[in-house]
């Protein structure tokens, strides 16, 4: 049943969502600002529903993070580390395929491998990790690096962005996940990440991978140093790509836990800005199937809420997270993502990369 704004601002934006009008920056900004939240979560309900009924999907998987070394020094960051620091991580091949061989003997169905950009590493050591994965687990569906480290790796490579996606694909990349989007503004990226690639070059290459046929994510990390308005510039920018490519399967927000960073003063979102990013990005994102709480940072308390306010997805069993150390710590059980859902009144479906129900 729909809930009837109190809040003026929004009638017309309710309207808009009733008769399938695009929203704009103001819509965004005014859903931001709307101490309605009832209303809001209804609108972004509405469409979740139109898209999904009461479908929420989840995978099997496993989250590699394979180096923690890393050139860069984002604020926003407490998991990278200089070569020198005594907890530097490198996994070595073998490493990896084992966790990539040990998660498919658990029944994971994808391994989501990403991390730091490593100083020396060039292309033919992602092939190997590629290549390993493949030999000790060759039924799993790679999802890896993000655009960051597709930048990252041409560079060090001397090779184009084309040249890198088509060899990774070539050794067993199925799919990239959306890291590194961070927020486009140009003032946030000077202030939190000013050595990363901006906006373009993420653009780019994910333009380049759905040009290829290679689908991905998209994710913005908020609760930072931006405001509301560039949240909601950074999710039209987004809605721009995807009408050219349609490539990008999910919109994963990912709530910024301070935790050792060097922006630890910071409070990071609350439950509610949460709640609010979640159904903002449904109503925005009107060209993307689907939006993910990502219940490690969400915990999955406030991941069955997100389920009602526009999410359709909570990612998965991810088993180990080592880019952030949030409340809700490592593994979750298939059961327990299964109740999450029920207990919300809705139909939890397992699924693989590409959003395919499995059996
Ligand atoms: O790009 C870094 C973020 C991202 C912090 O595509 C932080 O399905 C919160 O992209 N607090 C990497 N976030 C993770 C990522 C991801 C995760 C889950 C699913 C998918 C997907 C993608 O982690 C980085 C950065 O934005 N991050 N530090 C932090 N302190």
């Amino acid at each position: 049943m729909m809930v009837e704004p109190t809040d003026p601002a929004l009638i017309e934006i309710s309207r808009k969502v009733h008769s399938g009008v695009r929203l704009e920056a103001a819509d965004g900004e005014a859903l931001y600002a709307t101490r309605d939240l009832h209303a809001l979560g209804s609108l972004a309900d509405l469409v979740r529903r139109r898209r999904h009924g009461g479908r929420t999907f989840y995978i099997v998987n496993r989250h590699i993070n394979y180096t923690n070394r890393c050139v860069l020094a984002c604020l926003f960051c407490g998991f990278r580390r200089s070569p020198g620091d005594a907890d530097a991580i490198e996994m070595s091949l073998q490493d990896v395929a084992a966790v990539a061989e040990s998660a498919a003997q658990a029944g994971a169905r994808e391994v989501h491998v990403t991390g730091g950009l490593h100083p020396k590493w060039k292309i033919d050591r992602y092939e190997q990790m590629l290549a390993a994965i493949r030999q000790s687990a060759p039924a799993i569906h790679i999802k890896a690096f993000t655009a960051v480290e597709i930048a990252h790796i041409a560079r060090l490579s001397g090779l184009s962005v084309a040249e890198v996606l088509g060899r990774l694909a070539a050794a067993g990349l199925g799919s990239m996940p959306g890291g590194g989007a961070e927020i486009f503004d140009e003032r946030v990226h000077a202030k939190a990440f000013r050595h990363k690639i901006g906006a373009e070059d993420w653009f780019e290459v994910h333009r380049v991978a759905h040009g290829m046929a290679l689908r991905s994510n998209a994710t913005m990390l908020y609760g930072h140093v931006e405001t509301p308005a560039q949240r909601v510039a950074h999710m039209i920018r987004l809605r721009e790509l995807q009408d050219r490519t349609h490539g990008f399967q999910a919109f994963v927000p990912l709530s910024f836990v301070p935790g050792s960073s060097p922006l630890s003063h910071l409070p990071g979102p609350t439950g509610l800005d949460d709640i609010r990013t979640v159904a903002v990005s449904r109503l925005m994102l009107d060209n993307f199937d689907h939006i993910k709480t990502f219940w490690v940072m969400h915990t999955l308390k406030l991941s069955q809420l997100a389920l009602h306010f526009g999410a359709d997805d909570v990612d998965g069993t991810v088993v180990r997270y080592e880019i952030v150390h949030a409340a809700e710590g490592g593994e979750v059980t298939v059961e327990q993502l299964r109740r999450t859902i029920l207990e919300c009144g809705l139909e939890p479906v397992e699924r693989d990369s590409f959003y395919r129900p499995v059996a």
